[in-house]
């Protein structure tokens, strides 16, 4: 078979100071940190979306990608050159993981019964390039947003005949998902949320919201889906408030909902900072709860007041967002999407290869570094140090229960508590710690 990126070989890793960009200074797939291999703590993947089907087009201008595999105006032809296209990318890169909305991959029809039929075409190229390839798919979804049918929302429509439709696009969507061997399946609700409240039943579509995941719940074991749910949490674009608007608020929906259990947080670096957290904050949250489940890996433009969907190369960002996926015991289901594209102005194919290198080596230094701060109990050893007064004395009868109010106050009155009996945060000398390791490590 012909290639389409004839001109890039498989990318290699060369270690740092090598003078080839088409390679890895830092991503060694086969390298033991912690006693697992940076493939399987990294567990990369493509997103389809981003890598396959995006054109390069804002809000001012049309596309300016050059793809070949969508030159021809045969729609299903296109759908076939994208697998072709997205498995020698993955093969390239070595990566092993995909990701997929339902109509990145086939191109909906007239009818659902049609559309779903194009799915079922598709997904036969994919299972044939996935035994091929051994690459697998760590989690699908369904595009419930493009369609102007969606423009209410999908589960959280006013309108029933959507809520009807969304449901019945996420059920074939899990059911493509399953026969692909999915590890997991995403919800992010792209329009499950309002732009104004004038118009606004919040209770029903909270309600309604609640309904369908419960009824994805017990669809995936009704047909033995054993894949993780997730949920990815973004506070706005394109509606104006989004339901899921960051993990807390998820967290309590999730609670209030009876589908705590069912449901991890799939944690994208961009929707933190537009919900105003930073990267860490949202996987802390997560982690906190026992609920971190993927990530979505890529950064925004901090002046740009939306989801820019950069390739991450924040070095300190992948250095505390590995810090957490490690405190939480690494990734099982999950893994690292990039969910992420090249520039409008990169719009050459080997743009793509330049993007993914850069988010690869910027985690695979991510990495090493945290495992080191970690095996070193960096910052552990100054927090155990830091809240040391609730391990005994009047910090331990806090936290068994013993002292109420009237015991907490007969110790206040006695002890004169002012910033002179206290420890420093100390802050900044930490943040001069983790510049050493990052810059030696
Ligand atoms: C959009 C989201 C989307 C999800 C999957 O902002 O990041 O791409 O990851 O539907
Ligand atoms: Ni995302
Ligand atoms: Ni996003």
């Amino acid at each position: 078979m012909s290639e389409i990126f004839a001109n890039i070989g498989k990318i290699q890793y060369k270690g740092e100071g090598c003078g080839e960009e088409l390679a890895f200074r830092y991503y060694n797939p086969d390298e033991k940190i912690m006693g697992r291999t940076m493939k399987d703590h990294l567990r990369f993947a493509m997103s389809y979306w981003h890598t396959l089907c995006g054109e390069g087009s804002d809000q001012f201008g049309s596309g300016t990608m050059q793809r070949s595999w969508t030159s021809t105006e045969d729609e299903m032809k296109k759908a076939e050159l994208k697998v072709k296209a997205g498995f020698e990318i993955m093969e390239k890169l070595g990566i092993e993981y995909y990701c997929f909305h339902d109509r990145d991959i086939a191109p909906e029809a007239d009818t659902l019964e049609e559309t779903n039929k194009r799915l079922d075409i598709v997904a036969d190229m994919l299972e044939k390039e996935m035994k091929r390839t051994g690459i697998k798919l760590l989690w699908g979804t369904s595009n419930c947003f493009t369609n102007p049918r969606f423009v209410h929302g999908a589960a959280t429509s006013s309108e029933a005949d959507v809520f009807a439709h969304a449901a019945a696009q996420v059920k074939k969507a899990m059911e493509v998902t399953k026969r692909l061997g999915g590890e997991g399946y995403v919800f992010w609700g792209g329009r499950e949320g309002y732009e104004t409240l004038l118009n606004t039943d919040m209770k029903l579509e909270l309600d309604n919201l609640g309904r369908m995941l419960h009824m994805a719940v017990d669809y995936a074991a009704k047909i033995g889906f054993k894949g993780q749910f997730y949920i990815e949490p973004k506070p706005k674009e394109p509606t104006k408030h989004q339901y899921d608007f960051d993990t807390a608020t998820v967290i309590s929906f999730l609670r209030q909902y009876g589908l705590a259990d069912k449901f991890k947080m799939n944690i994208e670096a961009n929707h933190a900072t537009l919900a105003s957290h930073t990267f860490q904050h949202e996987l802390r949250v997560s982690r906190i709860n026992g609920m971190l489940g993927s990530i979505d890996a890529n950064q925004g433009d901090l002046l740009l007041g939306w989801d820019t969907d950069q390739f991450p190369v924040n070095i300190y960002d992948s250095v505390l967002a590995m810090y957490e996926v490690l405190m939480a015991g690494g990734f099982t289901t999950g893994g690292l999407n990039f969910d992420a594209k090249a520039r409008r102005a990169s719009f050459d194919p080997s743009d793509i290869f330049y993007g993914y290198i850069a988010g690869m080596d910027t985690f695979a230094k991510g990495l090493r570094v945290a495992a080191k701060l970690i095996e070193d109990k960096v910052f552990e050893k100054n927090i155990e140090k830091r809240y040391s007064s609730f391990g005994s004395g009047i910090g331990k009868d806090i936290v068994s229960g013993k002292a109420g109010f009237e015991e907490l106050e007969a110790y206040a009155m006695k002890k004169n508590v002012t910033v002179s009996t206290l420890m420093s945060g100390r802050q900044e000398m930490l943040e001069n710690i983790l510049n050493q390791y990052i810059f030696t490590k």
